[in-house]
């Protein structure tokens, strides 16, 4: 079910400042920078390979006001790894087979995710504490 990693997602208070970081100490590129209001973030994509599979990449975050999923994340916990997404190919169909095997689905329909990608969260209370993330998209 599962193609790749297609990105690790990770909390920051400052977007410029972090990118900045990831290209000094690692060489990443940024490929995609965009404002999610409804999921209240602000982010960045940063390359990191290609597969046979398709890309994966460092997703930088901050958050768009404290109340959002990550100012909430980042005043409970600091900055550090937030999710962990992975690409599927049919994301309905894998959402209905994991919600069929008990695991809490945050999002029961696919919403817009980063570079045009569908996306949808399962509950990290279901998945050993950590937040999973599904991605499906044609351009990767
Ligand atoms: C919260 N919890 C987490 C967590 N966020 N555990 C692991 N990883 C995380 N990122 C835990 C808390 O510690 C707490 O556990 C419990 O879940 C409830 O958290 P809460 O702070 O009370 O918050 P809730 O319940 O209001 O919301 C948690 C939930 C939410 C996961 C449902 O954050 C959510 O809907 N996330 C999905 C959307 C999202 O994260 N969007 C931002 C990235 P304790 O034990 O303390 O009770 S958007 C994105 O990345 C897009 C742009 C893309 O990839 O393209």
């Amino acid at each position: 079910m599962l193609l790749r990693i297609d990105h690790v997602g990770i909390a920051c208070h400052n977007l410029s400042e972090k990118i900045e970081f990831y290209e000094s100490v690692f060489g990443l590129t940024v490929v995609s920078r965009e404002i999610n209001e409804e999921q209240g973030v602000r982010e960045a994509m940063l390359h990191v390979a290609d597969g046979d599979q398709g890309a994966s990449y460092v997703q930088l975050l901050e958050p768009l006001h404290p109340d959002t999923a990550v100012g909430k994340f980042l005043a409970k916990r600091g900055e550090g790894v937030h999710h962990v997404g992975y690409g599927v190919t049919d994301i309905t169909k894998a959402l209905e087979e994991i919600s069929a095997k008990g695991v809490r689905l945050v999002d029961e329909r696919p919403r817009h995710g980063s570079m045009g990608a569908s996306i949808a969260f399962l509950h990290p209370k279901d998945i050993g504490g950590v937040l999973t993330e599904l991605v499906e998209t044609s351009r990767r």
